[in-house]
């Protein structure tokens, strides 16, 4: 986008009154999970260990004093440590992502983007489930009452969905529909709906592979509907050093990577239960607008455009 086009838009009201919702959901996000008993942590910008992501992203170091720091792709690692210190934690997590310039066409991926990632202490999937669809409501009652004339800016009526939201196992979801069932999905719902029981193929070797299904993962996508898509995901964790070892080793890598979590996991990880919901593809959602870039002031694209 040009600077004078960007100019412009900058001074509209509209990106007024988006800036404005998201700020509210940033402030009533934060402080549900406060009311809940969570403590919020400062998000981890560059480490020597990051999320490796299950899809392909060009990965970036910083060197420094002779060590390399990632740039943190998402904070799963150190939600699990901080567990250590508090039962509950949350950060506003901002991550990098250099995604491929093909995703430019899905309208939800930016390069820079915030999650609001949290992890329990001893929790298991339902409850992380029932605590998502408590913070989305909460979240939409608080844009509702507080941002109504932003809301009439936008042309945006929202509706509470009612609860409890679809559960979707994905093995149906993918013989019905295929590959691409979550935007299909997304398109044919009016409410938002989740999707279970990932296979432990498809996804990252964090999530907790269920005991009882072997080859099925304890974790859940919540998609949104109208063909807004994809919005959270997380799920119940590997925490024992010899399970994370050979889930690790089962997808090519080395658990040498991945040291000092290693080292956190020989001493004793507990287990949890977590996942991150993007701030961007949330206010998307809400606001009911076609592109992610219109959902913040600096959006860096796929592609590299952006200030
Ligand atoms: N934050 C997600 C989780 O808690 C992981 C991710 O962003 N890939 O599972």
């Amino acid at each position: 986008m040009q600077t004078d086009e960007r100019y412009k838009s900058l001074k509209s009201g509209k990106l007024k009154a988006i800036t404005k919702i998201q700020s509210e959901i940033r402030r009533s996000s934060g402080d549900f999970l406060r009311r809940e008993g969570f403590i919020e942590i400062s998000p981890v910008i560059i480490s020597q260990i990051t999320d490796p992501l299950f899809h392909l992203v060009d990965k970036r170091e910083i060197e420094y004093q002779g060590k390399r720091f990632k740039l943190t792709q998402s904070m799963i690692f150190h939600k699990q440590i901080a567990l250590l210190v508090h039962e509950k934690i949350f950060a506003f997590s901002p991550n990098i992502r250099l995604e491929p310039i093909e995703f430019l066409d899905t309208k939800r991926h930016l390069i820079e983007f915030t999650q609001l990632d949290l992890e329990v202490k001893e929790a298991k999937r339902r409850d992380v489930i029932s605590l998502g669809e408590e913070l989305l409501m909460d979240v939409i009652s608080s844009v509702k009452n507080s941002c109504k004339e932003e809301l009439s800016v936008l042309d945006r009526k929202l509706k509470l969905p009612s609860r409890p939201f679809e559960q979707i196992p994905y093995q149906k979801a993918y013989e019905k529909y295929g590959p691409d069932f979550e935007n299909i999905l997304s398109y044919l719902h009016k409410e938002p709906f989740w999707i279970v029981d990932f296979p432990k193929e498809m996804r990252e070797f964090y999530d907790r592979e269920d005991p009882a299904r072997p080859g099925v993962l304890l974790d859940m996508d919540l998609v949104y509907p109208e063909g807004y898509g994809e919005a959270l995901s997380g799920g119940e964790r590997e925490h024992e050093h010899k399970r994370v070892s050979s889930r690790i080793k089962s997808t090519g890598l080395s658990p040498e990577n991945f040291q000092p979590y290693m080292e956190f996991l020989e001493k004793g990880l507990p287990p949890s239960a977590g996942f991150g919901i993007g701030i961007e593809r949330l206010t998307r959602w809400i606001c009911g607008l076609s592109g992610i870039e219109e959902t913040t002031l600096f959006p860096k694209l796929p592609g590299g455009e952006g200030i």
